[in-house]
This record gives structure tokens, sequence and C-alpha cells, in this order.
């Protein structure tokens, strides 16, 4: 061709392709519907619909739908490579491949990754094969990048796709964003629903890519059975409870979200009936709801029995039959666990993170569970806190790194003031109260580095009152750096703030029937 015939046909096809939907026609991998005919059915049936361009995976799919129809056809290859995470057209033979086939327009990864061929390469490569190019983009340095390239289009494609949670929402924000670059912005990526696509086409899209809203049957199904699944076997709902040093939660937990939350104090002086009567007193209104309980407590858990490792942190008297005790006063089958366990297993199971885990309270007590190898260890197993170090005195770690020790340690001082406030007064910069809170970072820090030398956690994770105040995580951090890099461990803060045990006992009340 001419190059003013191609320049025509550039422009023909971009007027087409403006305020259009494009379908997009990938059956899944291996499925029932990944064959040609099949693929050249949907296209022609959503052509048939009002749809006006097609995106098409593969050149022997773009090649039979070519035949099919003379429409516009966005072409990419997917491999999944060992040395490069970059899924969409990776190499310039792919280009090649996909303009012979018949494509228009060719579509290829553009994010900023390890990658076979440059963006810069592909870009000229579809340049030199006649064709239009489009650059899947994951956020605005991709797009930028790419259009210094020479793009046609960018598309929003590969946002939430380059690492973290997948997210399910499309990334409108991103159609918007883009729209500050260039016109020629395609939204395309998790667009489900009628309203989602017009809200990419008022966010600025010159055109909407639809794909397994339309065009993947086990998608659309697997929609509707999770959604029927809800309302004719909902997940059970469980009576949570979290009884620590301090405060009680109780709350009742369906499919890992929180329904409802009544909070207590709990009463120090109180027995563990008292504790239990004062559960079963707050969660009266909730009878009847739930099918399950679980129950953590702050100690030591054993075949269903329950005793205090500290009676400085709670006065558990002896040993105590909780979990027949709570069966008992609940009516439902009832799972006892230690809370930082019970916490650990929570923030295991918030993300999709499968990497081993400890995790720590520091609260009225200093709590501890392990998760190794996806797996929860019961026990007395993470009782850090109850470790005596190499002090001749043989006091535990908690008796100098907790609450109540920031307290009395706050009063001696001559400031008579819960932590929280201590908290405020080393943020104001007071010498006293920095003094405090530094010494327990200090400690703190310590006990994490000992743990990454013993058991060598991918990361651990910090919850209670102490571990989650203000600024306390900043200053563990900093004493960690001053003790050396070989030993630093990866320190967070809990994904659940203060409901990680609550989360993890009502998973364990239907998943655990070992005790
Ligand atoms: P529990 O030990 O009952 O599980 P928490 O995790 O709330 O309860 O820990 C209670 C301890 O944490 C108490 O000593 C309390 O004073 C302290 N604490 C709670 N909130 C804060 C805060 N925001 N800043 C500092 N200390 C706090
Ligand atoms: C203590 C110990 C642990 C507990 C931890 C945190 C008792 C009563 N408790 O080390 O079992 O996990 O405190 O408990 O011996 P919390 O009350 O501070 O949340």
């Amino acid at each position: 061709m001419k190059r003013k015939d191609i320049d025509n046909s550039v422009t023909v096809l971009k007027n087409t392709l403006k305020n259009a939907l494009i379908v997009s026609c990938q059956p899944i991998s291996g499925g029932a519907m990944d064959d040609s005919p099949y693929v050249v059915g949907f296209a022609l049936a959503a052509l048939s619909a009002g749809a006006v361009g097609l995106r098409i995976e593969s050149a022997r799919y773009v090649a039979a739908v070519r035949a099919a129809t003379n429409a516009p056809i966005i072409g990419l290859i997917k491999r999944d490579l060992d040395d490069s995470p970059v899924r969409i057209t990776p190499y310039l033979d792919d280009v090649k491949a996909l303009a012979e086939a018949g494509a228009d327009i060719i579509a290829f990864d553009a994010t900023d990754r390890e990658r076979p061929a440059s963006v810069e390469a592909l870009a000229q490569a579809v340049r030199d094969a006649g064709k239009l190019s489009m650059a899947d983009c994951s956020c605005f340095d991709d797009a930028r990048h790419a259009l210094a390239a020479g793009v046609d289009y960018v598309g929003t494609t590969m946002s939430g796709y380059t690492g973290g949670p997948e997210p399910v929402d499309p990334d409108i924000d991103l159609v918007t964003a883009l729209r500050q670059l260039t016109p020629n912005v395609i939204a395309e990526g998790r667009i489900r629903t009628i309203e989602q696509a017009q809200a990419a086409a008022r966010a600025g899209a010159t055109c909407v890519v639809v794909g397994s809203a339309i065009t993947r049957t086990e998608h659309v199904t697997a929609w509707f059975r999770d959604a029927l699944n809800e309302v004719y076997s909902p997940a059970p709902v469980v009576l949570a409870v979290d009884l620590g040093g301090t405060k009680t939660m109780a709350s009742l937990v369906q499919a890992g979200e929180v329904l409802d939350t009544v909070v207590l104090a709990t009463d120090r002086s109180g027995s563990a009936e008292g504790w239990l009567a004062a559960i079963a007193d707050a969660a009266v209104a909730w009878k009847g709801r739930y099918t399950a309980a679980g129950i953590a407590v702050t100690g030591a858990v054993r075949n269903g029995n329950w005793r205090a490792m500290n009676k400085a942190t709670l006065g558990i008297e002896g040993e105590f039959p909780l979990e027949t005790r709570a069966t008992e006063l609940f009516g439902v089958p009832v799972v006892v666990a230690n809370d930082a366990q019970a916490a650990a297993w929570g923030e295991f199971k918030a993300t999709p993170d499968r990497s081993d885990l400890v995790f720590m309270t520091v609260s009225t007590g200093l709590g501890g569970g392990i998760v190794s190898e996806g797996r929860l260890l019961r026990g007395v197993s993470g009782h850090f806190g109850q470790m005596r170090g190499q002090s001749d005195d043989n006091m535990p770690l908690e008796s100098r790194l907790c609450g109540p020790w920031i307290a009395a340690e706050a009063k001696r001082l001559g400031h008579d003031c819960e932590p929280r406030a201590v908290f405020s007064a080393a943020d104001a910069g007071e010498a006293w109260a920095v003094d405090i809170v530094d010494g327990v970072a200090r400690r703190f820090a310590r006990l994490c580095c000992d743990i990454q030398l013993a058991i060598d956690p991918a990361r651990i994770v910090i919850g209670g009152g102490v571990g989650l105040a203000a600024g306390f995580l900043e200053r563990v951090r900093a004493e960690i750096s001053a003790i050396g890099p070989s030993t630093a461990p990866k320190l967070q803060a809990a994904t659940l703030g203060p409901k990680a045990g609550i989360v993890g006992i009502a998973d364990l009340a239907l998943t655990d029937n070992k005790k």
C-alpha cells in the first residue's frame, strides 16, 4: 500500500473504534470453548449485536476470525515464560505472526518489568508490520513510556496484575489519569457490568473492552453459582471471643467478616466462670444466630483446658475446663485456643501470602503464635513473653515489655497515667516518656531478632494495644537497624488490627477438629 493509503486506512480504523464496544473472545486455555469454531462463533455473535471490534488471542484464532469477518481485530499472543513475568506478546516474532494472521492492532504488555523485548522494540516492530499498537499498561508511568515509544493506544489492561492481591473492580481512575496523556485510551480489565462499562466511557475511554462477562461461560457461571450459594447455603455464623488481660471482645463472624462486636473490660479480679458468664451476657441478643463458637484466651490452652502462664497477665486459677464449660453455656460446638495463636491464624488467613509468619501481641502480656508451612503450631509455642532471656532475676520478658510495665514505670517517675498517655508524651518529646517507650522498643527489637535467628520467619506481624500504638513499630525498626542487618526481621502491623484474634478463632471454630 502507498503511504497515503496507509494513512487513510489508519484514520478509518481509528474513527471506527471511537466510542465503540470491543469484545474480547479469549476462551479459558484448555477449557471446553478453546477451539476455533467457538472463538469465531463468539466473535460473530458479538459483532451481530453491535460490537465494533474484537480482541483475539493467538495467531491461530486471529487467522480463523479474520477469515470470517473484516471487523477490526486487536491481536495478542499470551505466553508463560520462565525468565519474565511478561505474558502478552513478549516477542518481536509474535508481532510478525499476529500481523500475518490479519490483526489490525497488536497489543503487548508495556509494564516496567524484566522482559525479552523492550517496549520501544515492540512498538517499532508493530510499525514495521504496518499495524497499529496497543500498549497494555498497569499504571500512568507505563503509558507515558509507551507513548514516548510511539504507540497508538494505551490500555488499562495490566492494572492490578503486576503484584499484590488481584482487585475485583476495574481501574476507572487509571482511565481518567491516562486521558491526561492522550485521547487514545482503551479501558480494559475486570469490566463485568453495564455500569462499569459506562463509568469507563464517562472517564474518557475512546473504547471499552469487555471480555469474561461476555465470552467466558465458565467465569459467568461461577459468578452466578457463588451468588446463589450465598443464599442457598450461606457461610455459618460463628460467635468469636477474644478474652485478654485487659479487654474482652465478642463478635459474630461470617466468612471472615465481622458482623457485630461488643467490647467489655476484663474483670481482673474475677474468675474463669465469671468471665464466661460476662461473655454469655454480652452475647445474649445473638442467641440463635450462630451455630459454632470459638474462644481465644490469654493463657495456655491444652486439650480444651485453660491455665495461666503468667498470673500477672490474668489470674486464671488452676486448670479450667474451658471447652466443656463454654459448650454447656453456649449450646453449640466450641473450639478454644490461645489468643495470640488465634491472632496468628487470623493474620495468616487475612491475605493471600502463604509464607511462614510469627505473630506477636504486645498488650497486657506479650504473646505470640507461629504459622509454619500453612499450619498453626499449638501447645505453648509462641509464648515469647515467658522466655527469661539471660537476665539473672528470672523475670519473664513480658514483665518489662507490656502495658502494665509502662504504666508502672511512668508512675515510678511521677506520672500516674495510662500507657496511651505515655506514648503521647513520648511523641511530644518528653524525655521521661521517650526513655520508657524507647526502652520497650529496644527490648522488643532484641526479641524480634532472636526469633528471626531461631525460626527465620518470612515476616513478623505485630498486634496488641502497645504493639499497634502510633509510632511504636517505627521505633522498633530503628532499634533493629542498630542491631544489624543479618538478623533483621520483616516487621508488619497486623492487617486485621485488633480483630486478628476474633477472625482467627472464628476460622478455627469451623476448621479445627484436632485438639
Ligand atoms: P488485651 O491485653 O486485653 O488483649 P490490648 O491488646 O488492648 O488488650 O492491650 C492492653 C494493653 O495495651 C493495656 O496495657 C493498654 O493500656 C495498652 N494500650 C491499649 N491501647 C493503647 C494505645 N493506643 N497506646 C498505648 N498503649 C495502649
Ligand atoms: C501472656 C500469656 C499468654 C498470652 C499473652 C498475651 C497468660 C494469662 N497469658 O504472655 O498466654 O497469649 O500474655 O495476652 O499467661 P494478652 O492478655 O496480653 O492479650
